[in-house]
């Protein structure tokens, strides 16, 4: 009875964003989030305490991505026929979430001024046809974002390496990509090294580039609970947020009460893009201190047996001064000194990163920084200490266990020739930023998305907008309408999917899904509420459906039985247990409600699966500073009222913004020297290889940002961000280190 109120009190708190439909819905969906028999909360990947008692596993975040999906609005034919594409297209993408959930399969034929209703074997048969008259397999494109089921990303994939292709790109590309890219190469594995109970041991948390209030805020519990204990919690961001600066616990009485407690013990300002030269002078310092005290502060034990590269690392830091250091970070030797020292006195540090340190040029760099960091004093492989890339989406980490990417390992592929008797297509397939160069090229045809907002979340809007019409064929498996639905291929197809709060029913009975958290553990997932429409089908039968009749000539031995796999999951996870290692007894271990951690090398046994065996120091310079006049540094940044490009609202209460989301955060000193008002009206203008972006109407907000950086809500000003502006090595967009220039709107009133 107490959740009971809790979860009316969560959700009532978001009814603003998400009006009065979703809330009765949402609550009685919310007491079931995260627990043994519900589901897995869309709203973040962070993973629920298990050991937290009464487990009441909820925030308002999560409630507003429950709310949302739970809205009894429904998008049907009378909707499609009152609007045409053309008016939808002038429509804000949050006015296209807000009329409500898709229920019915539609299609726009080419020429078509409308979606018109069409049945589910004719949208089947509309979409294989094209795909079979394609020169190649490689003309298809099939993305996903990271809200998709282990069952159905399993699937997708198979239908995509079976039709003969690994043009499987995912909102991964656009997001931890570079993560997972960085610590391969040093590390030989791209998750995170740390589980949730590594929390209770740690002494020092870093976080960096993450904004957990708005993105993960039941991870502020977690900190809370460490925080208490005694550990040191130090946050590396332009920007002081408000979960950090000031928490309160909404699932303890107290913290509706009190004005919240300061969780970051240390804030260290740093200038958008200043993180390799600050995690230099933390490493810097830890050195020179231990040269003072001779293997006291560093783990010499640990370095000599367990990692190579050190001594070049440590000779880039002696030639490496403080004042380069100071002027790059932004931020002052004595704060950074005051970092370091809580690393050097703790025996276990983890550090916690996210966007602020994926979505740059350097952004390899950055992260094999933060591992640096950790290597110098051991903090890999044991209690307390490790990396923690902090994912996004629910499952985005589960869909890559699953075998979504555009580069398979071999072994992997191997697997599935073993299980599924044909032979998988070799070789690299697009990531989502060559996908759209592919598409703006001609040289992909069609483009299935298993959820997801390919035409907002990219970079380059128009850009990207233009490569989409090129295709001759969009299909939208998904939830809810956005932008994707509108900017389509000459005919284009939506078809309306079940999501993680919707009943599922299917031959066999009620299935659950499953889902990996960002710390690979894997649990199941059961949505309780009645579908809104009964022509929604699952992502899992939509695929199996779709790969039934692409593959309908297919007889043999080898055939894939599609339709069984969709009437009972099981079916699935035991192909899945076969193909993907550390899912011995998958099926009967999720019936049973008991989660599967999946193996990891480095967490378990620090073992480092590098070429050598050992983990690598790297060495990265500074990236150039030095912009020219006028010129600044742009992040793009999530508000606390959206979720990605699913907009709640046009307000952002943790950074005082109201009515608008067309604003520039600015340095007031820099607001001052540009001759501008707080409020003036600017066009931002990126520059880039000799093109100008330009987006007009955004307002100038003072804000203590570092001098020289501004920033701006994403997806409203990713037009500003150029196609091939992307992170070396990883092609993650650089979506935050854009540098603009203003152009007052008017002259300027003084
Ligand atoms: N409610 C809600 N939850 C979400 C999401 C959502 O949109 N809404 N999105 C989900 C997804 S897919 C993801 S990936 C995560 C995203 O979670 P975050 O990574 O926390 O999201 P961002 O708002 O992109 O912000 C990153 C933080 O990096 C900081 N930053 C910007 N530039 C720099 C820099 O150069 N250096 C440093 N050190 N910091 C910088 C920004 O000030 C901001 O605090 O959240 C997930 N959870
Ligand atoms: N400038 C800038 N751009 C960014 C970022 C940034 O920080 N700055 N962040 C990037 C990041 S981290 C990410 S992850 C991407 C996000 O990129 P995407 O994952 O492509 O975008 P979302 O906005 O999360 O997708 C939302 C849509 O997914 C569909 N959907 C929701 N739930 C389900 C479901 O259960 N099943 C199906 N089939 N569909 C569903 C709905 O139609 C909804 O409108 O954006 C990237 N873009
Ligand atoms: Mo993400």
């Amino acid at each position: 009875m107490k959740s009971a109120a809790g979860a009316r009190a969560v959700v009532e708190s978001v009814r603003h964003a998400v009006g009065k439909a979703g809330v009765v819905r949402g609550t009685s969906a919310l007491l079931t989030v995260n627990q043994p028999g519900g589901f897995d909360c869309p709203g973040c990947a962070w993973p629920e305490d298990r050991a937290a008692g009464k487990r009441v596993e909820f925030c308002e975040n999560g409630a507003k991505a429950v709310a949302d999906e739970a809205t009894r609005a429904r998008v049907d034919r009378a909707f499609f026929a009152r609007w045409s594409l053309e008016q939808l297209e002038q429509r804000s993408g949050r006015w296209l979430n807000e009329q409500g959930r898709l229920v019915e399969p539609f299609v726009k034929r080419a020429g078509g001024t409308h979606y018109e209703p069409i049945s589910w074997d004719d949208a089947y048969a509309l979409i294989a046809g094209e795909l079979s008259a394609l020169t190649s397999p490689d003309e298809a494109v099939f993305y996903t974002s990271g809200r998709s089921s282990n069952e159905a990303a399993f699937l997708y994939q198979l239908l995509a390496r079976k039709f003969g292709t690994n043009n499987l790109p995912d909102s991964s590309n656009l997001c931890h990509e570079s993560s997972g890219m960085a610590m391969s190469e040093v590390l030989g594995s791209g998750k995170g090294t740390v589980s949730l109970e590594d929390f209770d041991g740690a002494d020092a948390i870093f976080i960096l580039g993450q904004n957990p209030g708005s993105n993960h805020p039941r991870m502020l519990a977690t900190l809370q609970k460490a925080h208490r204990r005694g550990a040191t919690i130090v946050s590396i961001n332009p920007l002081h947020e408000t979960g950090l600066r000031r928490y309160r616990n909404p699932q303890e009485v107290a913290g509706y009460l009190t004005a919240g407690t300061p969780l970051a013990d240390l804030h260290l300002p740093v200038r958008v893009n200043g993180d390799v030269a600050l995690l230099k002078g933390l490493c810097k310092a830890l050195i020179e201190d231990d040269d003072l005290a001779p293997g006291k502060v560093l783990d010499r034990r640990f370095i000599d047996a367990c990692t190579s590269g050190f001594e070049a690392f440590r000779a880039d830091l002696d030639a490496t001064s403080w004042e380069v250091i100071v002027t790059a970070a932004g931020v002052s030797k004595e704060k950074i000194r005051e970092a370091a020292e809580i690393a050097g006195r703790a025996r276990a540090t983890i550090c916690c990163w996210a966007m602020g340190l994926t979505q740059h040029r350097n952004a390899i760099g950055n992260i094999q920084s933060i591992i640096n960091f950790l290597l110098l004093r051991g903090n890999l492989g044991r209690p307390g200490a490790g990396a923690c890339p902090v994912r996004g989406h629910s499952n985005v980490q589960g869909d890559r266990t699953m075998g979504i990417t555009e580069r398979p390992a071999p072994e992997f592929l191997a697997a599935l020739e073993r299980e599924f008797g044909f032979r998988p297509p070799p070789g690299a397939g697009l990531n989502a930023i060559d996908a759209i160069r592919a598409m703006a090229a001609d040289r992909t045809r069609v483009f299935v998305a298993l959820g997801g907002n390919f035409a907002a979340a990219t970079p380059d809007s128009r850009f990207t907008e233009r490569a989409l019409r090129r295709c001759r064929l969009t299909v939208q498996i998904s939830t809810k309408l956005n932008r994707a639905h509108v900017v389509t291929g000459e005919t284009a197809l939506i078809l309306p999917t079940l999501g993680r709060t919707d009943r599922d029913l299917q031959p066999s009975g009620p299935q659950f899904v499953t889902c990996e958290n960002s710390m690979g553990v894997v649990t199941r997932s059961r949505g309780g509420l009645r579908p809104l429409g009964g022509e929604m089908r699952s992502e899992v039968r939509i695929i199996a459906e779709l790969a039934a009749a692409l593959f309908a000539d297919d007889g043999g031995a080898d055939a894939i039985d599609w339709v069984a796999m969709a009437s009972d999951y099981a079916l699935i996870r035991d192909r899945i247990e076969r193909v993907v290692p550390g899912f011995a007894r998958f099926d009967a271990r999720m019936a049973a409600g008991e989660p599967i951690v999946l193996p990891h090398p480095v967490r378990d046994e620090r073992r480092f699966a590098t070429q050598t065996g050992k983990a690598l120091f790297t060495v990265h310079p500074i990236p150039a500073g030095a912009l020219g006049r006028g010129r600044y540094v742009m992040t793009t940044i999530r508000s606390h009222d959206q979720f990605n490009t699913t907009v709640y609202s046009d307000s952002d209460r943790y950074r005082g913004v109201h009515g608008t989301r067309r604003v520039v955060f600015m340095n007031p000193r820099d607001v001052a020297a540009a001759g501008l008002a707080p409020g003036a009206t600017v066009t931002l203008v990126s520059e880039f290889g000799g093109e100008q972006r330009l987006l007009p109407g955004f307002r100038v907000v003072p804000y203590e940002i570092p001098a020289g950086c501004v920033a701006t809500y994403y997806p409203e000003s990713n037009g500003l961000i150029p196609i091939d502006h992307v992170a070396e090595g990883s092609n993650t967009p650089a979506y935050k280190s854009v540098v603009v220039r203003l152009v007052p709107a008017e002259p300027d009133s003084g």
